[in-house]
Formats: C-alpha cells, sequence, structure tokens
C-alpha cells in the first residue's frame, strides 16, 4: 500500500494512493458502505497501531462519480468512517499536488455526503468550501455524570457535534486528559438520552471553546473525535459546525471573517455564503505539509498485520 502522510495544522491525514480496496465506480455514498462492509480491514492495516496513531484521519483516494471532479475520497480513522473532513480535504489538495496530479487553482472533490470545492491557493495553503452546515438543536441540556449539568448546540459541518461554550477546564494541552474524560462522557451523555443527528446518526464529535491565545482568533476550541483521540487543528467540519451556529445567532453574517484556534495553536480562517435552500455554505482556509511518502508492508506471518484493534 502506497501513502502520502501530511498534517494540516498539525493533525495528520493518511492518503491511501494505490493498494486501496477495489470499490468499482458508484456513488461514493455507496462506495463508503462497501468498503465499511467487505473491506475495513483496509481501514484497520492503514490507521490503526502499529502503522499509526490514533489522531489520523485515513483517506481513501477515488475516481469520482461525478466527473466534473478531479478526484473522491472517503474519509476514516480508527474508530470508523466520516461523512468529510475538512483538515483531510486540506491536506489531500497539498498531496495531489505534490503528486503533480493537481495545478493551484480552483478543484472540486467528491465526497460519501457532497461535493465541496476546493482553492488551492499554493502548495501548502488550500480553501475549502464546505456542504451545506446548519444548527439542528439549540441549547441542548444534559446532565453528565461526572461532569454535572451541560448545556450545547447540535450542528452538522459534514459531521455531528455537539458545541459546548464552556469548557470544563482551560484549553490547554497540559488539560488534554481532563478535556477528552470530560468529553467523552458528554458524547456518552448524548447517546444515553437518545440525542442524536437529524438523520438519527450519532454526534461523534465534542467541541468545546473558549477565549483564543492569539490576537488574531476569535476562538479556541478543542475537539474530541470519534476514535477518542483530540483534533490537533480547529477541525475543518467543527469549524463549520461553529460557524452555522454563530449565523443561526446572527454572531456572523455572510462573508465575515471567524479565525478558529486549535488546542496546539494552529488555525483555520472561515466565513460563509447562504446556499440556494438557505442553509449556510461555509469554507475554511488553512495550510497542510506532507510529512511522508510511504510503502506500509503487511507481511502474512505478522499478528498485527491488520492492526491492533
Ligand atoms: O477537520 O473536519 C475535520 C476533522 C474531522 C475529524 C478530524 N478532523
Amino acid at each position: 500500500m502506497h501513502v502520502i502522510d501530511s498534517h494540516t495544522g498539525g493533525e495528520p491525514t493518511r492518503v491511501i494512493i494505490e493498494g486501496g480496496p477495489d470499490l468499482g465506480g458508484g456513488p461514493l455514498a455507496d462506495r463508503c458502505a462497501l468498503f465499511a462492509e467487505k473491506f475495513d480491514h483496509f481501514r484497520t492495516m492503514s490507521v490503526l497501531e502499529p502503522r499509526c496513531s490514533d489522531a489520523t484521519v485515513g483517506a481513501l483516494l477515488c475516481d469520482p462519480f461525478d466527473r466534473t471532479c478531479s478526484a473522491g475520497v472517503i474519509f476514516f480513522n480508527t474508530a470508523g468512517y466520516l461523512g468529510m473532513c475538512g483538515h483531510g480535504t486540506i491536506g489531500l489538495a497539498a498531496t495531489l499536488f505534490h503528486l503533480g496530479r493537481i495545478q493551484i487553482g480552483e478543484h472540486r472533490i467528491e465526497t460519501p455526503v457532497g461535493i465541496v470545492k476546493v482553492n488551492l491557493l499554493s502548495p501548502n495553503e488550500a480553501r475549502i468550501e464546505n456542504v451545506e452546515s446548519y444548527r439542528y438543536r439549540h441549547n441542548v441540556e444534559l446532565d453528565v455524570p461526572g461532569v454535572g449539568a451541560v448545556s450545547g448546540d447540535v450542528a452538522w459541518g459534514g459531521n455531528w457535534f455537539f458545541l459546548v461554550d464552556h469548557a470544563p477546564a482551560p484549553i490547554a494541552l497540559k488539560n488534554l486528559s481532563s478535556l477528552t474524560d470530560a468529553s467523552t462522557k458528554i458524547r456518552a451523555a448524548l447517546v444515553d438520552a437518545g440525542m442524536t443527528g437529524e438523520n438519527g446518526a450519532e454526534i461523534d464529535h465534542i467541541e468545546f471553546f473558549e477565549k483564543p491565545e492569539h490576537g488574531d482568533a476569535h476562538s479556541r476550541n478543542f475537539v474530541l473525535c470519534p476514535g477518542g483521540a483530540y483534533d490537533r487543528s480547529p477541525c475543518g467540519t467543527g469549524t463549520c459546525a461553529k460557524v452555522a451556529c454563530l449565523a443561526a445567532d446572527n454572531i456572523l453574517a455572510p462573508g465575515e471573517l471567524w479565525i478558529q484556534e486549535s488546542v496546539v495553536g494552529s488555525r483555520f480562517k472561515a466565513q460563509y455564503r447562504i446556499g440556494n435552500g438557505g442553509k449556510i455554505i461555509p469554507s475554511i482556509t488553512g495550510e497542510a505539509f506532507i510529512s511522508g511518502d510511504t510503502k506500509l508492508v503487511f507481511q502474512d506471518n505478522d499478528p498485527f498485520r491488520l492492526g491492533i484493534a
């Protein structure tokens, strides 16, 4: 398997460019379902230990179904599959440029949840126009065992998020274990309360906010990802979910800039326009850097060739 590794604001992406499963040529959502049903071992082999770490988002590069697109992609991680991935799409754009497969300029990339537009601004910087995003529920109150009363919003940014304005501890690297512990408990409480996204899907990303450290940023976040790792970047889809909530509260106007800072201090610039259906279409700009060009080897006699599950 040939993979290209990159990181976007510190968050790793591993793009499989050769040696992935043959999923045929149907719509990306169908190919993602087939991947999960019949070829899940390609996911575990490529992103689980001992070959990778739980922070990494994998990306299977596919031929697009919609021929107006430059590429198709299916994102996944140590826990399963992602609808969209903002940092991963920026990493994919930098990877495709590194491979000489796209040039600076505008491209369309197909994902299982829709087509996203990518404007590659330089070899390392891309602006992603995401799928339509929206707030689904406002001020959901939860009593979370071991945490207490928590209230937050449920929003879609290409994945489902529960956004909590008050972090249970200052958002800093030294507090990662308490932030991870509290967000994991909140996610479990959402499941216990039967609270889901609009389509009945699990709300599998939890996001906390507080004041930023950088003078040019508007907010700092901590994002718990489905596998239990925290996002080192400000989380592209999470930033889009945040922008959807800010738009719903009339705090951010179309075209106005929102700079989201991550727990490691990296930043995405975000803004939105209103789509035809009245929902917002957010975009995020961030930087990605290539960090590896690797052939993964899976020996037949390796007891952990499929990964440590
Ligand atoms: O950037 O959208 C994102 C993302 C989702 C999970 C990890 N990163």
